[in-house]
């Protein structure tokens, strides 16, 4: 009896739940808000409960709409005037009195920059798929932030101007322009009256001292109203119905980070171009910034975001809830450096995810030089970068050490903060981020480099007097073969030291030049070319029974003319002696594992 009481008690209290939750996730989808409906189907999830909506409510939640705002790409497309559309421009002559003035403190053209109009139109180069396509109707709001420090006049409005211009009204809430202690005149009174008076949705804080582009991104966050942050750099230029794509996957799941294409606005002309239609970010083991090809699944959809191991850094859009819950950026790293990791790698591993937007594309000038002198605090990037590998990188830290000894002496301060995140969130180790995410970057940046395959003279069999020399050549010219420097009698000048990379490339002894070879006819030259890892060109593969060299991917033999004294490739023909070659070490282990060690 009593059993059946509770059994009965349980029953009521699940189907009261159970009405109390079909209430509130109608209420939910049919409400407008996104702030509530996010906290509210995040409550439901974090009792356990995948909330369930009637049929026809999904639909609607569902909905997709073109948000393209054709009168306004209409307006853009007929306007007229220096640098419109993105075209290269030019200052006169006349007009050239302070070009050199402003080159120096901006490191860009900004003279010319003044000459554009603020609200000049961009070339729409997104792949054509980009217009067709459709994205949810119920998009959350946007706060834009926009650090700057002794930004130009120009750029900085252009920046603002372009987003309003071209984000839908009701999404951006506002633009909030993170004034970094700058000391140009322009950027405090005059900023704040230019913008009450002509953007309304756009305004400035002031900091009260030099905070560093990290703190100043904090800044504009901690200000910020809306349900996303989209963080901009303050030179840049967004571009048609950018924002729809950036939000559209934070809508489905707001743990998610999400990165436009980055153009490139040319520093000197100001034209706006591709820089290519995507890739990968990713790093090498002394952190410089590096990128990963796409898989084959992402080209199958060019239009489709496509996941990224870590970000370039300055333009991202982020929920502000999953900016805070991952504690936003570890306070403690200084002025800038190592921000772009510590954000990627705490979002990964934190279970979250990032994607690329291949439909969202916003322009950006890079320099031509970094105007802003050393702020005189010693190695702070290298104190940032020991920070992030301390929190995140685990034993894969050691490989950063490696290149860079000078880290293990570095105090990074006191982390117990930024770990206290990595426990209570729960995050996985670093191991899971290479093997499931950066999965393909050992091949390409493997933690422990690999010896070479071989190096050391090469010598000709069918002219066993000639072995390849350089000649001391230069780029782009022919490598060729001279009398071997090795053999008594015959010292002289010459370069006969070569190595077979890890990369699978030959390269002259010391240097970064490569044999390359581009013509595809009989008796192609092989040229030096600056190493550009092993691709195409520059691919070698050394036969050790056959004793051939052999080129590219439609492998053809490396050959001589020993009258002539010529070097070349032409078609592998197993009779000729002319394209037998002796490689004077080879790592026979190494050569024998050819397809595991780095690209394949
Ligand atoms: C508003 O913009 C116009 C045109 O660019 C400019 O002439 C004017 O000075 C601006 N207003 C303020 C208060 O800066
Ligand atoms: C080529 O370089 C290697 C290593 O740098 C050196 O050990 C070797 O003696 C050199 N060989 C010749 C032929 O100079
Ligand atoms: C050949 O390569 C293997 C694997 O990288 C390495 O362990 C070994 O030391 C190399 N041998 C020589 C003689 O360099
Ligand atoms: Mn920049």
């Amino acid at each position: 009896m009593r059993r059946n009481l509770k059994t009965l008690l349980k029953y009521i209290l699940l189907s009261s739940v159970t009405v109390v939750f079909t209430v509130l996730t109608y209420r939910i989808f049919k409400s407008k808000d996104f702030t509530r409906d996010r906290n509210s189907l995040g409550l439901a999830r974090s009792i356990g409960i995948e909330p369930l909506a009637p049929r026809e409510v999904i639909l609607v939640d569902n909905e997709k709409i073109d948000w393209h705002d054709y009168e306004q790409i209409e307006k853009e497309l007929k306007r007229l005037g220096r640098g419109e559309h993105g075209k290269p421009e030019f200052l006169s002559e006349q007009e050239k009195h302070d070009y050199d003035s402003l080159y120096k403190v901006n490191g860009f053209n900004a003279a010319l920059s003044d000459k554009i109009a603020i609200d000049r139109s961009v070339p729409d180069i997104r792949h054509k798929g980009c217009r067709a396509k459709k994205y949810l109707k119920n998009l959350p709001t946007v706060s834009v932030i926009v650090p700057f420090h002794n930004e130009h006049w120009t750029t900085l409005l252009r920046t603002a101007v372009s987003v309003v211009k071209r984000s839908p009204p009701h999404l951006l809430k506002e633009v909030i322009l993170v004034d970094d202690f700058s000391s140009k005149a322009f950027s405090k009174k005059p900023l704040d009256d230019y913008l009450a008076a002509n953007l309304t949705k756009v305004r400035a804080i002031h900091l009260p001292e030099r905070s560093g582009l990290i703190r100043a991104r904090l800044a504009g966050a901690r200000a910020a109203t809306a349900d996303v942050l989209v963080f901009l750099d303050s030179h840049t230029e967004a571009n048609v119905n950018w924002l729809p794509p950036l939000l559209e996957p934070i809508a489905q799941d707001y743990k998610t980070c999400v990165c436009p294409f980055i153009d490139v606005i040319q520093y000197e002309t100001f034209e706006y171009r591709a820089q290519d239609e995507g890739a990968r970010g990713a790093f090498d083991w002394e952190f410089f910034y590096k990128r990963l090809p796409l898989l084959p699944e992402d080209l199958k959809h060019p239009t489709e975001p496509f996941k990224s191991p870590v970000m370039a850094g300055g333009l991202f859009a982020i929920s502000a809830k999953f900016f805070w819950e991952l504690g936003g950026y570890d306070e403690g790293l200084d002025i800038w450096g190592g921000e772009q990791y510590e954000l990627s790698f705490k979002i990964w591993q934190c279970g979250g995810q990032m994607y690329d937007a291949p439909c969202s594309r916003v322009g950006h000038i890079y320099r031509k030089f970094a105007p802003f002198p050393n702020p005189g605090k010693g190695d702070f990037v290298g104190r940032n970068y020991k920070r992030v590998a301390e929190v995140w990188m685990d034993e894969y830290a050691q490989y950063l050490y490696m290149r860079r000894p000078q880290y293990k002496n570095l105090d990074p301060g006191d982390l117990t903060q930024q770990r206290a995140i990595r426990d209570q969130l729960h995050c996985k180790p670093f191991k899971w981020f290479m093997e499931n995410v950066a999965f393909d970057l050992p091949l390409k940046y493997p933690p422990v480099e690999p010896g070479d395959f071989g190096f050391g003279e090469i010598r000709n069999l069918g002219a066993p007097e000639l072995c390849v020399d350089s000649l001391f050549r230069e780029r782009d010219q022919a490598v060729a073969v001279a009398p071997c420097l090795s053999d008594a009698g015959r010292k002289g000048k010459g370069e006969q030291n070569f190595t077979l990379s890890w990369h699978k490339d030959l390269r002259v002894k010391g240097k970064s030049l490569c044999f390359d070879v581009s013509d595809p006819n009989d008796k192609a030259d092989v040229t030096l070319y600056p190493c550009h890892g092993s691709k195409g060109n520059q691919y070698w593969k050394y036969d050790v029974e056959k004793q051939w060299f052999l080129h590219g991917g439609n492998p053809r033999c490396l050959d001589c003319d020993p009258g002539q004294k010529r070097l070349y490739v032409r078609a592998c023909d197993e009779s000729s002696k002319t394209q037998k070659w002796r490689f004077e070490n080879v790592n026979l282990t190494m050569i024998a594992d050819w397809e595991s060690v780095g690209i394949k």
